[in-house]
């Protein structure tokens, strides 16, 4: 008798994102320079759709409450790096203090040298996602984003606004730096979200 076909779907599910490569190390991406942070001049500014807009001095922002967040993560040029710990303080923190009001819909977060990155509500206010200052226990480098990056995993890495310095909670959304140049406005791995769909009626118009 001919055996029962056999279906084996264990490890079918992959960490690794389609179109990703796993590395090991820790690859340094950015536009521009590493800025010179001077943290008795920086601050954390919260505006738009806020009750209470915000500008928070750097003791300020280490006062507030502390969280790790073990995630993997996926760059668009398609390395992902698995097993990271971050450090540092929830977005829903921040969030919270400021309150967010009805009409906010979108985020349009700011970084040193003007860099800007863009993204849902729903995916700034979550519960992974961190102003981070530590990357497996030690402060975060320069060259990684410190003193503070901001760390939403669930999304490709350019949304990891680097040397952050605040957000503007919007009703509509906004293009940020790279996505300006047609990045994806929202930029999920799994859905390879890597570039808008040119849109025909704007091409036509001549327009992005
Ligand atoms: N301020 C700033 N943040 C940035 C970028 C940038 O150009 N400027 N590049 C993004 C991109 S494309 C990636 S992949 C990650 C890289 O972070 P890393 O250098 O720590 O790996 O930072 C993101 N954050
Ligand atoms: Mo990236």
């Amino acid at each position: 008798m001919t055996p029962p076909l056999r279906v084996d779907v264990r490890g079918a599910r992959t960490r690794l994102p389609p179109g990703q490569v796993e590395t090991r190390k820790w690859p340094v991406l950015h536009a521009g320079r590493v800025p010179d942070v001077d943290l008795s001049r920086w601050r954390l500014s919260v505006s738009g759709l806020v009750e209470r807009p915000l500008s928070l001095t750097w003791n300020e922002l280490r006062a507030l409450p502390r969280q790790e967040t073990a995630c993997d993560i996926h760059c668009v040029t398609r390395w992902s790096r698995f097993d990271n710990t971050f450090g540092g303080v929830p977005v829903r923190a921040v969030l919270g203090l400021a309150g967010v009001r009805p009409a906010a819909r979108y985020v349009l977060v700011h970084a040193e040298h003007g860099f800007t990155t863009n993204l849902p509500l729903s995916d700034f206010d979550r519960d992974a996602n961190l102003f981070a200052l530590t990357h497996n226990g030690e402060p975060l480098t320069p060259e990684h984003g410190g003193p503070v990056r901001l760390l939403v995993p669930h999304l490709y890495f350019w949304k990891s606004a680097k040397w952050v310095t605040g957000f503007e909670l919007l009703a509509e959304d906004r293009a940020g730096f790279w996505e300006e140049g047609g990045y994806h406005m929202r930029g999920d791995p799994w859905l390879e979200e890597r570039f808008r769909r040119p849109d025909p009626a704007r091409m036509r118009r001549g327009e992005r």
